[in-house]
């Protein structure tokens, strides 16, 4: 039996790969989830797998080596999720990006060095190649990171490679693109616009709309890692992706018109500083190996929609109380 040590398990992916395992494997995987509880961070997305005897929860920090050392001595796999991850936020504050996503990658890899994995999966982003405005990133590309999250991720990436290039550890990189699905924390595109358009608030749309993302449903980047875990070459990097490519203003016209919400809710507001035009990735390494999404865009996005619907009570709360205040703080206008 086979243990996972996940860390960033409480957040938006990380908590979908949890019930990603659970489905899988049932009792057959041990699964320890460290995580810091940031404001990203929910234990209520593992509410209903929280009393599984094969499940383990633990509250710290990435960055600290007594707390990492001992979980990744009892893990099999690691796959490391913990990061800051919004783009907006790294902007106006990097430090923590550089200490969680750069430094607290180190200190697993340094454990994981020392007591040896099986496989330890780095999760990336296609953000660390920067922007292109045609044709698609390969995983051979150089790496031009634009934001303080991408740079971080970046050195990260590029950290656990060196792990297998000079200490032989077997390090899988994953580059995913956007993810949308249930859980994720509403100050990212979709469950933000979704949310606000539910409560007839505008939304908010950097420069002219027509930036582009590459959209991919949350399961099917759970099932691309869990895939490499078993099927990825060590020392590799694997673009992941759906090649579903929208510019923002696609995605909010799709919200609107599920929602039957009207279009006097666009809000044109000032861009993003060093805002990515577009990002696309080849995805034919990964599928040369035998992987390609199940999912398809129009239906998970509804299905993603009405999630946000049915659980109101489960972005409410977030959307309340000390965000709202650092949303305001942050970005000068009202959540
Ligand atoms: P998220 O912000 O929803 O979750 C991050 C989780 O990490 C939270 O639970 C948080 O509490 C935890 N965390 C933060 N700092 C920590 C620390 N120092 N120690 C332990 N735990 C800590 O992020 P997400 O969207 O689920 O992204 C997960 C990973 O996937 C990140 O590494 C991100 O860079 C990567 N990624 C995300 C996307 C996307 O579209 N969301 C796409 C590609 C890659
Ligand atoms: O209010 C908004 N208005 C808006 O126009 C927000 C929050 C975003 N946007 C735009 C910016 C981007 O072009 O929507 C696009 C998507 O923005 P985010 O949801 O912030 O995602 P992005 O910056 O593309 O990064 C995401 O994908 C890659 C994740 O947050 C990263 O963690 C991941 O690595």
């Amino acid at each position: 039996m086979k243990t996972y040590l996940v860390t960033g398990g409480a957040g938006f992916i990380g908590s979908n790969y949890i019930h990603y395992l659970f489905e899988k494997y049932g009792s057959a995987a041990n699964i320890i989830n460290l995580d810091k509880l940031t404001y990203a961070g929910n234990l209520e997305n593992l509410r209903d797998v929280e009393s599984n005897n094969n499940y383990r929860f633990v509250k710290g920090d990435i960055c600290d080596a007594s707390v990492v050392d001992p979980l990744v001595r009892e893990a099999d796999i690691v796959i490391n999720f913990a990061a800051e991850s919004h783009v907006d936020r790294s902007i106006g504050a990097p430090d923590d990006f550089i200490k969680t996503d750069i430094y607290g990658a180190f200190m697993l890899l340094e454990a994981a060095r020392k007591h040896g994995v099986e496989k330890f999966v780095q999760i990336s982003t296609d953000e660390v190649y920067g922007s292109i405005i045609d044709g698609s990133f390969k995983e051979t590309d150089v790496l031009e990171p634009s934001s303080p999250y991408s740079a971080s991720k970046a050195g990260a990436d590029r950290l656990a490679y060196s792990y297998f290039v000079t200490y032989d550890l077997p390090v899988i990189i994953t580059r995913c693109s956007n993810n949308y699905g249930p859980c994720q924390y509403p100050e990212k595109l979709i469950p933000l616009f979704v949310t606000n358009a539910l409560e007839d608030k505008s939304l908010p749309i950097y420069g002219d709309g027509k930036n582009v993302r590459d959209w991919i449903y949350v399961r099917d980047h759970c099932d691309a890692i869990e895939f490499l875990v078993h099927h990825g070459d060590d020392g590799q990097v694997y673009n992941i992706g759906a090649g579903e490519e929208r510019m923002n203003i696609e995605i909010t016209d799709l919200i609107l018109k599920y929602l039957k919400k009207p279009d006097s809710l666009k809000m044109y507001v000032q861009d993003r500083l060093g805002h990515d035009r577009r990002y696309s990735v080849d995805t034919a390494k990964i599928a040369a190996l035998g992987w390609q999404p199940s999912h398809s865009f129009e239906q998970a996005m509804q299905d993603t929609i009405q999630w946000y619907i049915d659980h109101k009570k489960w972005w409410a709360r977030l959307k309340s109380g000390e965000y709202k205040e650092y949303y305001k703080a942050h970005y000068k206008r009202e959540l």
